[in-house]
């Protein structure tokens, strides 16, 4: 099991602006409030497609931005909502709120989905804002701005690849070339202890996991070496490739190097034998290895006519892309088997909801002379209010008088004149008397 990860920023659209306008039409000299509201923004949605394994796209692209809805019109016509984001992601992802740590969504089935951002709301226009003592109202709101997070999307995955080969013929190396994985690589028997697994981009949108496994020996199928533990993780890949060494260094001989390795396999597990898999000879950069090639290719195809071998050297990278691309080919053409385990850890953990807590309270510090209001949901409101107008500052003034701003301003000590700071803005502090 190895873990893919991507960090990636996520805003949704804002909502559109509402807007002030008013009837014109003939023999209506003062026409009524005409303004409407503003559409919504999108939602930034993910979508399980069962057709992805790996996070790989997410490393081209980790900004995702989505369009904000249309401004209000004339006549009272709503703007457009703008269309919602879907982004693609595997099954198994498993999705985590960057700031908080919690778990948004743990998606495994094809078709699930979870909205990550939520679109804002439109902001009314000034019709909705009419009242019979204000028939004509110059206000108008601001949309709601989108939801914006930064996400981890964690992927448990299973290798589709796995290279099997004898000690110290480069399969480390291979998966290195070819992968960001930096696994460790010695002249050595068993420098791989534990598999490493890595992400191969193929191109042309195609992705795979490939593992670097330990190096089997004889006597593998009946545990020797770890035989049974570094076997079991070939059992969970859907491609073997088998590398061999070419250059027949140790006095080894590839021939059989092949055909003891493939014992093991089937000993092991008669499935195994029957795995697609394809050979890599390996280390042709070296002087003898043609002249060993020739030879393998002749005895092997004695014993398996239909072999796929793939000279290649991980050192020059020599048949390398040719041998991804085959790789890519053959996991295309097996069915799907479902390769995400079931993680039961998170998938019994709640998924949390994405609503976002109201916070309703304000905190008042003073600096100097000055006093700062600091609210969330004042922030929120003046974002949306258009305070160009008399009018929004009024309905400003009493939303901070009902919410007990004003009394708590006094009690610190405000009077008139005092300067108030709330946001960006600065207001001089009124006694509510004169607000009327
Ligand atoms: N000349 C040559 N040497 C190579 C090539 N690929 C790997 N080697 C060398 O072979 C040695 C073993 O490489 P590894 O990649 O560690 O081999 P491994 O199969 O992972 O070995 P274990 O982990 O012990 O099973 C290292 O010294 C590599 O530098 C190649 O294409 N040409
Ligand atoms: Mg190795």
């Amino acid at each position: 099991m190895f873990v893919d990860k991507a960090k990636i920023y996520v805003k949704a659209g804002d909502g559109g602006d509402g807007i002030v306008s008013f009837r014109r039409e003939k023999y209506v000299p003062e026409g009524g409030p005409a303004g409407g509201d503003g559409g919504r923004g999108a939602d930034i949605i993910f979508r399980v497609d069962e057709g992805l394994r790996t996070l790989m796209d997410f490393r081209y692209q980790r900004h995702f931005k989505a369009p904000r809805g249309e401004k209000g019109r004339n006549k009272g016509r709503h703007g457009a909502n703008a269309e919602n984001m879907v982004v693609r992601i595997p099954p198994g992802t498993v999705i985590v709120d960057e700031d908080s740590g919690e778990i948004l969504a743990d998606l495994t089935r094809h078709g699930q989905q979870v909205v990550v951002a939520k679109g804002g709301r439109g902001g009314r226009g000034n019709i909705r804002f009419a009242t019979p003592k204000n028939p004509a109202p110059e206000l108008a709101e601001n949309g709601e701005e989108g939801e914006e997070r930064y996400i981890v999307l964690e992927l448990k995955v299973m290798a589709d690849v796995g290279l099997v080969g004898f000690p110290s013929v480069g399969k480390s190396t291979l998966l290195s070339v070819v992968s960001g994985a930096k696994p460790k690589i010695g002249a050595y028997h068993f420098t791989t202890i534990t598999p490493n697994l890595g992400v191969v981009d193929v191109g042309e949108g195609r992705s795979f996991v490939m593992a670097d496994l330990p190096g089997l020996i004889e006597g593998a199928h009946e545990g020797v070496g770890l035989g049974h533990e570094f076997l079991r993780h070939v059992e969970r890949t859907r491609v073997i490739i088998h590398v061999v060494d070419m250059s027949g260094s140790e006095g080894r001989d590839p021939f059989e190097d092949w055909q003891k390795i493939n014992d093991e396999l089937r000993l092991y597990n008669p499935v195994l034998a029957e795995r697609p898999q394809v050979v890599a000879a390996n280390k042709m950069d070296m002087p003898e290895s043609e002249a060993n090639l020739e030879q393998f290719l002749q005895r092997v195809r004695e014993v398996k006519p239909d072999i796929e071998v793939m000279p290649i050297s991980s050192l020059t990278r020599h048949g390398i892309q040719e041998l991804l691309f085959r790789a890519a080919d053959l996991l295309d053409q097996i069915p799907d088997e479902p390769v995400v385990e079931e993680v039961t850890e998170l998938s019994e953990r709640k998924v949390y909801s994405l609503e976002k807590k109201e916070d309703e309270g304000f905190r008042i510090v003073r600096e100097n002379d000055t006093f700062i209001v600091q609210s969330a949901k004042i922030d929120r409101m003046m974002k949306r209010m258009q305070l160009n107008s008399h009018e929004a500052i009024l309905k400003l003034a009493r939303t901070l008088r009902y919410m007990g701003v004003d009394d708590e301003l006094r009690k610190r000590g405000a009077v008139e004149g005092t300067i108030v700071r709330i946001g960006d803005f600065e207001f001089e502090f009124v006694e509510s008397s004169s607000y009327y």
